[in-house]
């Protein structure tokens, strides 16, 4: 009996162990074919899931910092993603890029808040990431990481260049919140302009007539290789950007009459076409813009507002022609 009995135990204990070995290599087989490349990324809080093709987990991590923005891109170019998240201002790592790897590791971080601040007045020492697009603007294969970094509570705004290596390779400063970035293919030069869109809090200081209770609302074009300086009306201290102080857009636009906001942004880029960038105001017009800023169509909307202006007059201006 006792032979018998010892000899169940041994091969029910065999049975066990050779059920966990079959059902170990069926796992590692499973998880061989299991595809290992992100496809799509979710988030809550400060906890980034990164998921396969097939929607399976391939990890989780908590980064301590809430997140604000997301995006999946090549960035260290070896053809396999990596995931660019952009924080809040509350964390770990407030208003900071982090590139995290394809196994989770983090790449590298940057903080969008600027390590000294050029405008007097409140500032929160920290900002909030906005807007994140990865895009190749020097044409050289690698991709650029475009961001604004925001103040939580005041009003100043910065765009970085940051290159595939963490480093920065651009700054612009603008005096007010920008609501969108797109960027263009400059068909004259075969470089990419940066167009961006939002709020500037200091121009009704020096636009004649303004009134201190509504913003003015504008829209300018960077070329992507030289990005310096700030936004009119350049108010920010000469010590931070020395001979650089007025800063490099191509062309400042500003909505009239003051209130008049830009509701959206987007660029048509088609190929063997200019690419025309697009708007709609507040008060019901659209326009079709060139890269020179010059409107090329204009419509107006069913919700065109009369109170905001003649319907003959257009709303949009170069702030050289305003301030005359
Ligand atoms: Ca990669
Ligand atoms: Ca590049």
């Amino acid at each position: 009996m006792m032979k018998t009995s010892t000899f169940i135990k041994n091969g029910y204990i065999q049975g066990i162990a050779t059920g966990l070995i079959v059902a170990g290599i069926i796992f590692l087989i499973n998880d061989f074919k299991k595809p290992k490349d992100i496809f799509r990324v979710k988030y809550e809080g400060s906890i980034v899931m990164a998921l396969n093709k097939d929607w399976n987990t391939l990890w989780v991590k908590d980064i301590r910092s809430e997140i604000e923005k997301d995006i999946l891109a090549d960035i260290d170019n070896d053809g396999r993603n990596e995931i660019v998240i952009g924080t809040s201002h509350n964390g770990a790592d407030p208003g900071t890029i982090i590139v995290l790897s394809r196994k989770g590791g983090i790449l590298w971080k940057f903080n969008t808040y600027p390590e000294s601040f050029p405008y007097a007045g409140g500032n929160s020492r920290k900002f909030t990431v906005r807007n994140l697009l990865a895009v190749d603007l020097d044409n050289d294969g690698s991709l650029e990481i475009i961001a604004t970094g925001h103040d939580p509570t005041w009003y100043a705004s910065r765009i970085v260049i940051i290159s595939e290596d963490g480093m920065l390779a651009g700054e612009y400063f603008h005096p007010g919140q920008l609501s969108k970035i797109v960027t263009a293919e400059m068909i004259s030069n075969g470089r990419k302009a940066i167009i961006a869109s939002g709020c500037n809090n200091d121009l009704r200081q020096v636009i004649k007539g303004s009134n201190d209770h509504d913003y003015y609302y504008s829209l300018f074009l960077l070329d992507s290789k030289e990005i310096w300086g700030q936004a009119p009306p350049y108010f920010g201290r000469k010590s931070y950007f020395g001979n650089k102080w007025r800063g490099s857009e191509k062309w400042y636009g500003v909505m009239l009459p003051q209130g008049n906001a830009i509701t959206s942004l987007d660029v048509e880029n088609q190929t063997g076409f200019l690419p025309l960038i697009k708007i709609a105001i507040s008060d019901g017009r659209f326009y079709s813009l060139n890269l020179k800023g010059e409107i090329v169509s204009r419509g107006l909307s069913d919700s065109w507002i009369e109170e905001h202006g003649k319907k003959d007059l257009d709303s949009f201006f170069f702030i050289e022609d305003i301030l005359k």
